[in-house]
């Protein structure tokens, strides 16, 4: 069904956080309100000792009009009942980054090739995601295979975000340092 509402949304079946680690790559990104990750967006997640997944992602980030950086951020995942729906709580590895807490869906996921991302920091009156995110990843920073293109646009289209998307660029930046 497509009835925009957030309560609504199909996550992944059993979805297994020990099959997800690893490195993605962000492929491309619908932006929520406000300073958000640009370009060059890797995120690595991994699985704790206690069995709590964890991740760190970099990207590229414009603060205070022009300064560019990336980014170095981390996030602890807190499980909930539904193995596909976690709460994140993330914070850069600079203070002047961003601390928050989101959630964190797993809307789809082959494991080997794409994963699809969703995350609503604000329902409206009416149920429908007023502010939010959304990240399609790959395991190839070149992009995804045509025949996952097909599966990721009918999940963009599940939750209404078709067309709201906008492709993240891999050119390098943040893997060299920049000179400080
Ligand atoms: C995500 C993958 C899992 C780890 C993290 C993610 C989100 C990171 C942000 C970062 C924003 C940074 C800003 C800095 C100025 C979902 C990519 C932490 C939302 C705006």
């Amino acid at each position: 069904a497509q009835d925009c509402q957030v309560a609504n949304v199909q996550v992944m079946q059993n979805f297994d956080r020990s099959r997800y680690v690893g490195t993605w790559y962000a492929v491309a990104k619908k932006d929520p309100v406000g300073l958000f990750l640009r370009d060059n967006i890797v995120a690595t997640f991994a699985i704790r000792e206690d069995g709590t997944m964890t991740a760190s992602a970099e990207g590229r980030v414009i603060i205070l009009n022009n300064w560019e950086l990336c980014a170095k951020m981390f996030a602890t995942f807190e499980d909930t009942p539904d193995p596909a729906k976690f709460k994140m709580k993330y914070w850069g590895a600079a203070t002047h980054l961003q601390t928050g807490d989101d959630m964190h869906w797993v809307i789809d996921t082959d494991y080997e090739n794409y994963a699809v991302h969703y995350s609503c920091r604000e329902v409206d009156y009416d149920g429908t995601c007023l502010d939010g995110y959304s990240f399609i990843f790959s395991r190839h920073p070149t992009g995804l295979r045509a025949e996952d293109q097909r599966i990721v646009t009918q999940r963009k289209t599940e939750l209404c975000l078709l067309g709201k998307y906008r492709r993240v660029e891999h050119n390098g930046y943040c893997q060299i340092e920049p000179q400080a």
